[in-house]
């Protein structure tokens, strides 16, 4: 079988370029002589309109800058391969998705929502999850996000949605936070973004790193086979790591230490060679199921629970490769979910219909041209001909008189291909209904699944959840909106509404007091439905959770320790443990209190990689505090203290041994120590092979909820 895997890299290499032993040239090739001084009149002279060299670097340097994207501006992204494993030819005739073992070239990009380009990457929001196939028969791009839902169920409301949730635009503040007046206001009096609401507000809107979120296409997309049917399809990707979170204090500190935390993880894990992977799922919907569900398959703010259709893995996404520049890939990168290719084809949902429009008409703005194809990242790999013409930047040469179809003096080239030939024509649906703006009846439940996501949690994740609420309408300054929220939660769950209430030290309102906007004008008599709430048929879902998720393994691979040392420091514990951690996969870091070399026990060294000024625990999975002398120093050092004290409340594994169990003695924490903390890994002896082997199941198992309880309650 022929693979395409490297077709994507062979096509990019006729772009790039590299310096190295050349020359230093204008953009026009000419060799420059000196690079740091402009041409004057006299050495403290004026500089001279003539310096064509000083002119040109200075232009190209005040053009560098392009507009961000209006929503996902701050991304981070990385090349692969897609390959089939479990074909589906019977459903589409996507040759990308037909024969096992074909890989496909891929560019993923994964992105916040609302913050800006140099915004953190720990904010609070939704993630997006965007893959570009170079397919053979197109470009195909899966623009999906971590949450399998959306906010509202018509795109006319997304300019609303994404100018509530911006910066305030009076102030331009708060960066990258949905936590303030504006966005609450909005969602407040938008019932239909509850079932969102409640995941963004959940871990999952915190992920410990890109390799450890799901995707989701979000909407119903179709399937089309070669006889022309038609399934209903809902995409995901499971990672292969599973799926997993840090907290929300965690996340906060994390924007301060390292903004570019998620960032860096996806660099380094590709440069490490952990190649982060995921599985691409569907859920099929046959034809004929279209109305069998208590949801309409057509409204983006419902999922298909996995317990009614199951998810059928299809293939596997690997992402092996960094760019070699950021800017010409990841930031020129331009998704659609238009760019479909034969075989998959679009449902009558009104978001992704609008989303339809948007994607090309954003892209005029930000790249500038409608040859914004053209830029080797969006080139496709199947070749390109037709009569477009001109515009900003062309870079094809078409050849010949003809730019139109038909024609007879071109030999009526390039010409339409046959279905036969891989032609496109779009699902034959058949349309027969009055042109209104109305909502369907059957998106009017904006509370079941909503529901049914908070059921699906366990306690510690809805804890989670109570305090996300108390801290995002803490922030708000209006009291008005604050009531009408807890209005809107307690439909949702009684309970839930009380305990945020607490939180805000405001009273849950008996009824909504506020007239909602229901997406209808206020002259349409047929579509002013009041909100209804229709019980899900599944009462809970082990997938919505992130701790019951059943498609998470117990690895630690690619998790980082930060083993804390001073001089003195048993040198066998400490290679110990590094060498039991890279066998599963994982990466032991020295953090001592400065840089250079830690001597040790056995008048060795081990080299520092951070100081405790540059490191926090925050930005490790666990701490090792290996036996060795020199710990009567540490137990002194703050530094050490906040470092062991917050990764306690944040729930992680701490090991120590020998002597350095004392350490923990010292730590502010310590009254709430139990004996039957799990996520305490201590042991009398040092350095032995079966302490760290159980540092390392702990680690495994991600987190440990229990201390929460001990810290809040
Ligand atoms: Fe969107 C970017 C995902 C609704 C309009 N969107 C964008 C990106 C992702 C999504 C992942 C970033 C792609 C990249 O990395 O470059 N958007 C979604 C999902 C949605 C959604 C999953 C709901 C199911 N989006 C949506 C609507 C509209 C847009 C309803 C407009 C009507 N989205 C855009 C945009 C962006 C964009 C303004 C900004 C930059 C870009 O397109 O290329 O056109």
């Amino acid at each position: 079988m022929k693979n395409f895997q490297d077709e994507k890299q062979r096509d990019l290499s006729i772009n790039k370029s590299d310096g190295t032993n050349k020359f230093l040239t204008t953009d026009q090739g000419v060799r420059i002589n000196d690079d740091n001084n402009s041409l004057k009149a006299g050495e403290r002279g004026p500089s001279l309109l003539e310096d064509f060299i000083l002119r040109e670097k200075i232009t190209h340097f005040d053009h560098e800058r392009i507009p961000e994207r209006i929503v996902h501006a701050r991304g981070s992204g990385a090349h692969g391969f897609f390959e089939v494993t479990n074909p589906i030819p019977e459903l589409t005739k996507a040759g990308f998705l037909k024969e096992a073992g074909l890989k496909t070239p891929v560019f993923a990009r994964f992105s916040t929502v609302a913050g800006s380009r140099g915004s953190t990457d720990l904010a609070r929001d939704v993630r997006g999850f965007a893959v570009k196939f170079y397919t053979q028969e197109g470009i195909y791009d899966l623009v999906g996000n971590n949450i399998p839902i959306f906010f509202i169920q018509d795109a006319s409301k997304f300019p609303d949605l994404v100018h509530a949730v911006k910066p305030e635009p009076h102030n331009e503040m708060p960066q990258a936070a949905s936590a303030h007046d504006t966005f609450w206001d909005f969602i407040s009096l938008m019932p239909e973004s509850m079932h969102m609401i409640m995941w963004v507000m959940s871990d999952r809107a915190i992920p410990r790193s890109y390799r450890m979120m799901e995707g989701f296409g979000v909407h119903t997309f179709r399937l089309i086979n070669e006889a022309g049917e038609s399934t209903f399809v809902k995409f995901h990707w499971k990672p292969k790591l599973g799926t997993h979170a840090v907290v929300w204090d965690e996340a906060q500190k994390i924007s301060g230490k390292n903004p570019d935390f998620h960032r860096e993880d996806l660099w380094e894990a590709i440069e490490m060679g952990n190649f982060p992977e995921w599985e691409l799922g569907v859920q099929i919907i046959p034809a004929e199921d279209e109305h069998k569900y208590e949801f309409d398959l057509l409204d983006p703010t419902k999922i298909v629970p996995e317990e009614l259709v199951p998810v059928t893995i299809v293939g596997r996404m690997v992402l092996d490769r960094n760019p070699d520049n950021f800017f010409a890939e990841t930031e020129q990168i331009a998704f659609h979910p238009g760019h479909v290719v034969p075989g998959i084809d679009f449902t009558n949902d009104p978001l992704l219909q609008g989303r339809l429009f948007s994607y090309t008409d954003t892209q005029l703005s930000r790249l500038g041209s409608p040859n914004f194809h053209e830029i080797p990242i969006n080139r496709s790999v199947a070749p390109v001909h037709n009569n477009q013409r001109d515009g900003h930047m062309r870079q094809e040469i078409n050849k010949g008189r003809v730019s139109y179809h038909p024609n007879s003096l071109g030999g009526g080239c390039p010409y339409q291909a046959k279905i036969a030939e891989g032609g496109f024509a779009s699902f034959n649906e058949r349309i027969d209904a009055h042109k209104v703006r109305e909502r369907s009846e059957s998106f009017a439940d904006h509370f079941g699944q909503a529901r049914l996501f908070f059921n699906s949690q366990t306690d510690v994740e809805k804890s989670h959840i109570v305090k996300a609420l108390r801290f995002e309408l803490g922030k708000v300054e209006t009291t008005a909106v604050r009531v009408r929220m807890l209005g809107l939660l307690s439909q949702v769950d009684t309970q839930l509404a009380e305990k945020v209430a607490l939180g805000l030290g405001a009273t849950v309102p008996p009824v909504l007091e506020t007239p909602i906007n229901q997406g209808v004008s206020p002259e349409n008599e047929n579509g002013n439905q009041e909100p209804q709430t229709v019980d899900s048929s599944v009462d809970s879902s082990d997938a919505l959770s992130m701790l019951k998720n059943p498609t998470n393994s117990p690895t630690i691979a690619s998790r980082k320790v930060a083993i804390i040392c001073s001089d003195g420091v048993s040198e066998a514990a400490v290679l110990n443990m590094k060498s039991a951690l890279l066998k599963e996969d994982a990466k032991g870091f020295i953090v001592a209190p400065h840089l250079g070399s830690v001597v040790t026990d056995a008048d060795g060294a081990v080299a520092a990689d951070y100081s405790l000024l540059t490191a926090s625990s925050v930005l490790f999975d666990a701490v090792y505090i290996p036996h060795g002398l020199g710990l009567d120093l540490l137990a002194e050092n703050d530094d050490v203290n906040e470092f062991i004290n917050d990764a306690y409340k944040h729930c992680k594994v701490i090991g120590a041994d020998g002597e350095a169990t004392k350490i923990l003695s010292a730590a502010p924490f310590v009254a709430k120590i139990t004996n039957n903390d799990d996520g305490l890994i201590l042991s009398s002896e040092p350095g032995t092979q079966s302490f760290a082997l159980d540092f390392i199941a702990a680690m495994a198992q991600h987190r440990f909820w229990e201390r929460e309880t001990n810290l809040y309650n």
